[in-house]
């Protein structure tokens, strides 16, 4: 197998993109290029949801990793539901983050395919399960971070990814996109002094709608629930990028266990859930990116 694969693999290893350590928004606050506006606000139909918010976008050159040194990007992107979409005490709970490599020289793959090439899940979403929920991941869905790098000794290469932030509906296996941009960078040796470590980020660009090579990334993607690789069987799993808002709210755990304690207040929550769609104050969907 290792055989089999080795030029491949030596191309892989020569331009390794790595999830770097998660909590390493060393620099935050660091926004080097134009992003307006920012925050952007989110919509799912009609329904203003929430805003997401550009917090990182720096170049990170020259840091030391393994006895190397290392030069790539960070981006970090934040949502906050708005006040009010849903009901005190619910929040969003469906959000999963979803990023394409569109473009590029010496990526790790042959582009476009959805992060990360090497799967560590079946699904095709960025975060696996657990790191979605994981609060220093992805904190329920309403962050993204992302730290792609290479060892600056590595060919020059170049990178362009899309990010869509989705609501997901795992029964009936379909998402809702309801926005995203566009980022990357390139690394070569701009300066002349022998190292491929200086980087230049791409600009930012918001998407508004979703792009069809982030669409068919999507629908055609193929997995397997079999590790290490989950490989496809050849059939599209199934998932579908839909229009409709798939966005629900659902009751924080505190709540739960409120509600656990007295079903006379579960009735309540119902009882003004309702009122407030009947008012018209819970609008409905649009999607973007
Ligand atoms: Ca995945
Ligand atoms: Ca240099
Ligand atoms: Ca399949």
């Amino acid at each position: 197998m290792a055989t089999l694969c080795r030029p491949r693999c030596k191309m892989a290893m020569a331009v390794l993109v790595v999830l770097w350590g998660i909590s390493t928004s060393a620099r935050a606050g660091l926004v080097e290029v134009q992003v307006t506006p920012n925050p952007q606000e989110v919509f799912c139909g009609a329904d203003t949801i929430g805003t997401l918010s550009i917090e990182n976008y720096y170049r990170n050159e020259n840091f030391v990793r393994n006895g190397v040194n290392w030069s790539g990007a960070v981006l970090e992107a934040v949502f906050t539901e708005i006040d009010g979409y849903c009901l005190p005490g619910e929040h969003l709970a469906n959000l999963r983050w979803i990023q394409v490599v569109t473009a590029g020289t010496n990526t790790i793959g042959p582009p476009p395919y959805l992060d990360p090439f090497n799967r560590d899940d079946g699904l095709p979403f960025y975060w696996t399960e657990p790191e979605n929920a994981d609060p220093t991941d992805g904190k329920n869905g309403t962050r993204f971070f992302d730290a792609p790098a290479q060892a600056v000794a590595n060919p020059a290469n170049d990178i362009t990814f899309e990010a869509g932030l989705f609501c997901v509906d795992f029964a009936t296996m379909k998402m809702t996109f309801l926005t995203g941009f566009e980022w990357g960078y390139s690394r070569d040796d701009t300066d002349a002094d022998g190292f491929r470590d200086d980087v230049t980020l791409k600009a930012f660009t918001w998407l508004t709608a979703i792009t069809n090579t982030m669409k068919t990334q999507i629908e055609s993607w193929d997995a397997s629930n079999t590790p290490p690789n989950f490989l496809g069987d050849g059939t599209p799993d199934g998932w579908k990028v839909v229009d409709d808002c798939v966005c629900h709210c659902t009751p924080e755990p505190s709540t739960l266990a409120i509600l656990a304690g007295g079903p006379g207040l579960y009735g309540l929550v119902l009882c003004i859930r309702t009122r407030r769609r009947r008012s018209g104050q819970k609008i409905t969907e649009t999607s973007e990116q």
